[in-house]
């Protein structure tokens, strides 16, 4: 196979044997069309089906990227990942409230215009789905986006958080019939988070994404943002905060989003149940492109905040070589880095990404990851191959 040229032309062929509906190229989706320089060209990953591609974000349904088109810092809104387990529920924007409830010295109901006035702050931020994985999605339940939206310390310690009150839960619009102990109930989709880490100056109740409105399959108008968290953490279509004195044991802190994984507890090792919080370290390359005779491979770095050391890429059985780390990168965002590829050689080559923390910790291979029973967390070094034609 030689080399796919997936400029504009062919992604509309492509987008129109879909059976998509495309107006003119002006207003193609942004989604549709690979950012690519002038003269460049993807390599084709010879680990994807060759006719690999993923329709635009429709309503109530998964989106995830096509990685390789992963080239610009901050993704576009209507190609960020959408992932939802209940729907996606309209909520009235004009009556909207946010009620604070529980073990609070201040019950109360914000409107929009009453979040506002608590000034607001902005932050780049990226996450993926605790469930985003290599295989068959190529890591595609990613996305990086500047917020901007109330500090919810502020929120907090407007409500008075009394001595027993433990543990906020957010709940979310959006409800479901859960069967549990073989009955059915209704519920709202629901996370927590113990009070130190709510109180963390970084969480915010976002309303602005990318610098418009958060959008409708984001959460519109208002979500929880806790950057550093895999995307579970952060509750869309807000409506309650709540602060109790115990554990919050819904579905998704206490069922789902569950990794099970072997630990030594002690000097015992036993099977762990912990919930997908924070982000583990993680990188890979996603993109490999052709200028003249000069290849590039570009990639994403993800973790939970802790600042990075290095970014290495591994070319076959070649040195692990540093990557340059996108100098637009900050403490929550995803850091894409990039590594010029001299005198790639014509045949298959894998290509494989790690990424070290300032504490020395090491994204693990595949071999090295602990024994685990779930499919959350998929943070293991991903090679990947591709093919110079
Ligand atoms: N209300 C609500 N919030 C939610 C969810 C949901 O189902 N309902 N899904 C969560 C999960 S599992 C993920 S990965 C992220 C996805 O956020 P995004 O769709 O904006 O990318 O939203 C989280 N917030
Ligand atoms: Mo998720």
């Amino acid at each position: 196979m030689t080399e796919e040229k997936l400029d504009r032309r062919t992604l509309l062929k492509t987008s129109l044997k879909a059976g998509l509906a495309l107006g003119t190229a002006a207003s193609l989706p942004q989604w549709a069309i690979p950012v690519l320089a002038q003269g460049e060209t993807l390599v084709p990953f010879t680990d994807m089906p060759e006719n690999y591609s993923r329709g635009p974000a429709l309503p109530g349904a998964t989106h995830f990227l096509d990685t390789r088109q992963i080239d610009s810092f901050y993704s576009d809104n209507q190609d960020f990942y959408v992932v939802q387990h209940y729907g996606q529920p309209t909520l009235d924007v004009a009556n909207y409230k946010l009620s604070i409830t529980g073990l609070v010295d201040n019950p109360r109901e914000y409107t929009l215009a009453d979040l506002r006035a608590k000034g607001m702050f902005q932050i780049d931020a990226g996450f993926e789905c605790g469930g985003n994985r290599p295989d068959n999605l190529y890591q595609g339940l990613i996305g990086n986006a500047q917020w901007r939206g109330v500090r919810l310390r502020d929120i907090l310690q407007e409500a008075g958080i009394q001595p027993e009150g433990k543990e906020i839960v957010f709940f979310g619009g959006d409800q479901g019939t859960e069967n549990i102990r073989e009955t059915d109930v209704e519920q709202s989709f629901a996370r927590s988070l113990p009070l130190e880490d709510a109180l963390r100056e970084e969480n915010m109740l976002a309303m602005e994404m990318n610098g418009e409105p958060l959008p409708q399959f984001h959460g519109r108008p208002l979500r929880l943002l806790v950057p550093g968290f895999y995307g579970v953490a952060n509750v869309k279509w807000l409506t309650q905060i709540h602060v109790q004195d115990r554990r919050y044991m819904g579905r998704f802190m206490g069922r789902d989003y569950v990794t099970l994984k072997k630990e030594m507890i002690g000097n015992q090792e036993r099977w762990v149940e912990n919930s997908v919080t924070r982000i583990q370290l993680k990188s890979s390359v996603v993109r490999v492109t052709k200028l003249g005779a000069q290849h590039k491979i570009t990639g994403f770095a993800l973790n939970d905040g802790t600042p990075l050391r290095s970014v290495e890429v591994k070319i076959d059985n070649g040195p692990w070589q540093e990557a340059t780390i996108d100098p637009q990168s900050s403490k929550y965002s995803w850091k894409l880095f990039s590594l010029m590829w001299d005198n790639a050689a014509p045949g298959e080559h894998t290509i494989v990404s790690r990424v070290t923390d300032i504490n020395g910790h090491v994204q693990p291979t595949a071999e090295q990851m602990p024994e685990k029973i779930s499919r959350w967390e998929n943070y293991q070094q991903f090679p990947r191959t591709v093919r110079i034609g």
